[in-house]
C-alpha cells in the first residue's frame, strides 16, 4: 500500500499530511490558506492521490512558514509513500493550459533534491496569497520528496491561471511518473541499481 501519514510540529506550525498515491483524486484539505486548499485540491486530482491536509501555522505574521512547512511534510510523504521505488515509471511530465496560460512540469524520481523554478508571476498576489510562496511550496516538497522538478511557465497574462497551470501539471506528472511499469516490474529504474 503506498500510503502514509505524516505530521510535523514546530513552534511556527502544525501539519498533519496523509497520502494515497493510488487513490481516486480525493482532498480533504484545512490549511486556512484557501487558494493553497484550491492549489493542494488540483495536484489530487489530477495526480489521482488522495491527500489530507490539516494545517495550523502562525498566519498572524503571514503565510510563509504555513506553506513552506506544508511542502516539507507532503514530501516526507511521498518519501514515505513511494517505498523502494522498483517497477517505478520514474520521470513524469504535463503540459497544461488555462485559457492563455500554459505550463510544463518536469519530475524524476532521482532520489536527490534538484529544481528549476521558470515563473515570472504577472502580479505579485493571487487574491491574498503571496506568489512568492509558490517556490517556497516546491523547494519544500522537493528537498523532502528528494525529486528532481522542472517547473516552467510558459505564457499566462493572469496570476490565477499561471499558478493553476502550474499545480495541474505538477499533478500530472507526478501521476505519470508514479504509475507502474509493467514491463519493469521488480527493477529498480536506474543502472546504478538504487535511487
Ligand atoms: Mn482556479
Amino acid at each position: 500500500m503506498r500510503q502514509a501519514h505524516v505530521t510535523r510540529n514546530t513552534l511556527e506550525t502544525q501539519i498533519s499530511v496523509k497520502v494515497d498515491l493510488d487513490g481516486t483524486g480525493k482532498a480533504t484539505l484545512d490549511t486556512d490558506i484557501p487558494f493553497l486548499d484550491h492549489m493542494l485540491d488540483q495536484v489530487a486530482r489530477h495526480g489521482m492521490i488522495d491527500l489530507e491536509v490539516a494545517a495550523k501555522g502562525d498566519l498572524h505574521i503571514d503565510a510563509h512558514h504555513t506553506v513552506e512547512d506544508i511542502g516539507i511534510t507532503l514530501g516526507q510523504a511521498f518519501t514515505q509513500a513511494i517505498g523502494d521505488k522498483k517497477g517505478l515509471r520514474r520521470y513524469g511530465h504535463a503540459y497544461v493550459p488555462l485559457d492563455e496560460a500554459l505550463s510544463r512540469v518536469v519530475v524524476d524520481f532521482s532520489g536527490r533534491p534538484g529544481m528549476e523554478f521558470n515563473v515570472a508571476f504577472v502580479r505579485a498576489r493571487i487574491g491574498e496569497f503571496d506568489v512568492d510562496l509558490i517556490n517556497e511550496f516546491f523547494q519544500g516538497f522537493v528537498n523532502h520528496a528528494m525529486v528532481t522538478l522542472h517547473i516552467d511557465n510558459l505564457s499566462g497574462r493572469n496570476a490565477h491561471h499561471q499558478a493553476e497551470t502550474v499545480f495541474k501539471a505538477f499533478g500530472r506528472a507526478l501521476r505519470m511518473a508514479m504509475e507502474s511499469d509493467s514491463r519493469s516490474a521488480g527493477i529498480i529504474p536506474s543502472t546504478k541499481g538504487s535511487l
